[in-house]
């Protein structure tokens, strides 16, 4: 993302303007962790799509720490699909770059050696393939947000007729799509006789292991049925639970971090002390040996992934929505309004009913702690980055609760105001009259749906209801179009603060 690129990074007065490097480590001051192991020892077992924040706050850690616990053939090559940024500011680096970890008691910072090359999928594809498909590369993992995955969310269906579907069916040998790379990468692979590779998703889908397992069979299927077959029987989709608060990098982390290390980082990343990654254990082509580094191999971590949709991404949603609507620019100072923090709460409670999880799960604990790291005074998570992607996260965040409650005969109240606040926001206008900068693949058509309603409730709700990516056959149950539609009304009549004040809660 280019708000991400380097911008002035400052310099030190001690080391002038030095680089974070392999030749700059002994520079650091003395309390900050850095790689202890030897880089240049290090192979690549792993080529991870879309080496983004996320992944360098959270999967880029574990295997730091496994390299530091000897597992020397298991570094990371990243790639970006389409950007240079990050590439470009931490190539200079040597793909070295600094983790902040920040609590209300201060900042932990600690280097991370585990990204060994950063790839440019769109300059160089070819290249790209040819180390997919390098038996070398036994995982090859995943964080290219939900819209990465060119399916329709509501579904789980691949989406034929995105735009970089039907090119990288017409150009396999120059992808667009993380689904065409691996393809592509795929079908070399047999054709070579060589095992596939494990895929490891590490988004917040649905159970997105086999998420991810169905779009690129089906993907596969438009190309050869053959493939598509040699795919099912062959390649392993372990699903995951991954979780770490990860905001934004800003120009100011990015001062105060190279002020910390006295070296220029170009691109740090900022991040809670929280940290958990729940796996599946099926890895035929050898994994490393997770479990030392904290991770928690399991057979099914279907729950996990319900639990955390519907409870942290659920909330955080929902206040992202209402509160960005209420005028506060982060999730922490959202929290800060009991009557906010009282909702996300409820959200929790109310999604609760819905899940099945293994016998002694603390789900009054989890919710607990949750609220707690949403109040974390040292993150600076805004509104508007959660915001985003909403057509994409709707669903398995508070759409499958509602429906599930619906099920069970409950009421849907609680979410129906979160989906309100939600409709609210993609008519891309504030309470105030000013613009909303709504970042969302159906932002078009959601705000020409917008413009054609009016700020009228009754007609506003029931047109983005039939959205039919997004709400499915929930959108036409009169218990969900009632409840929509009544929460979107009093938004409008009293705005989202005076909403959330109101609301009653359990
Ligand atoms: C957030 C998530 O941006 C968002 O939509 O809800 O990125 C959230 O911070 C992570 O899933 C936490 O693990």
């Amino acid at each position: 993302m280019s708000s991400e690129t380097a911008k002035n990074p400052p310099a030190d007065p001690k080391n002038g303007d030095l680089r974070l490097s392999e030749a700059n480590l002994d520079r650091l001051p003395g309390q900050i962790r850095r790689p202890a192991y030897d880089r240049s020892r290090v192979t690549p077992g792993i080529v991870h799509l879309g080496i983004g924040a996320f992944h360098r706050a959270h999967q880029a850690v574990v295997i730091d720490d496994l390299l530091a616990g000897g597992a020397t053939d298991w570094g990371i090559v990243g790639a970006s699909l389409r950007s240079a940024d990050t590439r470009d500011a931490l190539a200079p680096q040597d793909c070295l770059y600094t983790l902040a970890i920040r609590s209300g008691e201060g900042t932990d910072h600690r280097i991370i050696g585990s990204v060994l090359a950063i790839e440019v999928a769109k300059e160089k594809p070819g290249q790209l393939i040819a180390r997919l498909a390098n038996p070398a590369t036994r995982i090859v993992s995943l964080t290219v947000t939900e819209k990465g995955y060119c399916h329709t969310p509501q579904t789980g269906d691949l989406d034929e007729h995105h735009p970089d579907i039907a090119h990288d069916l017409q150009n396999p040998d120059t992808p667009h799509s993380a689904i065409g790379f691996l393809v592509t990468a795929l079908a070399r692979r047999r054709i070579a006789g060589e095992p596939p590779f494990t895929v490891l998703s590490c988004d917040n889908l649905s159970a997105n292991g086999h998420t991810v397992g169905r779009i690129v069979m089906q993907f596969a299927a438009l190309r050869s049925r053959d493939l598509a077959k040699w795919i099912e029987a062959e390649v392993a989709f372990p699903s995951t639970m991954v979780d770490r608060i990860v905001p934004e990098t800003t120009d100011a982390d990015r001062a105060a971090v190279s002020s910390a290390l006295g070296l220029i980082d170009a691109w740090p990343v900022v991040t809670e002390p929280f940290t958990q990654w729940i796996v599946e254990d099926r890895f035929p082509a050898g994994r490393p040996d997770f479990a030392t580094a904290g991770v928690q191999l399991v057979s099914d971590v279907t729950p996990f992934e319900h639990m955390k949709l519907r409870l942290l991404n659920a909330s955080h949603s929902a206040l992202a929505y209402l509160g960005y609507l209420a005028g506060f620019e982060t999730i922490a100072a959202t929290m800060t309004d009991e009557h906010f923090a009282a909702f996300a709460r409820q959200v929790m409670q109310d999604a609760a009913p819905t899940l099945a999880m293994p016998r002694g799960t603390d789900l009054a604990g989890y919710s607990a702690s949750l609220l707690q790291r949403f109040s974390n005074p040292a993150l600076h998570h805004r509104t508007w980055q959660i915001a985003m992607d909403g057509s994409q996260k709707l669903p398995q965040r508070l759409l499958a609760t509602m429906q599930d409650r619906l099920r069970l005969g409950l009421p849907i109240d609680t979410h129906a105001l979160a989906v309100a606040g939600w409709m609210r926001y993609v008519t891309g206008t504030d309470e105030q009259g000013h613009a909303i900068d709504v970042r969302d693949p159906l932002a078009a058509k959601l705000k020409a749906i917008a413009e054609s309603a009016g700020p009228v409730a009754d007609r506003l709700a029931p047109a983005l209801l039939e959205v039919d990516s997004i709400f499915g056959t929930l959108g036409t149950d009169p218990r969900m179009r009632s409840a929509v539609t009544e929460a979107l009304t009093n938004l409008f009549k009293v705005g989202a603060r005076q909403a959330v004040q109101t609301f009653r809660v359990a």
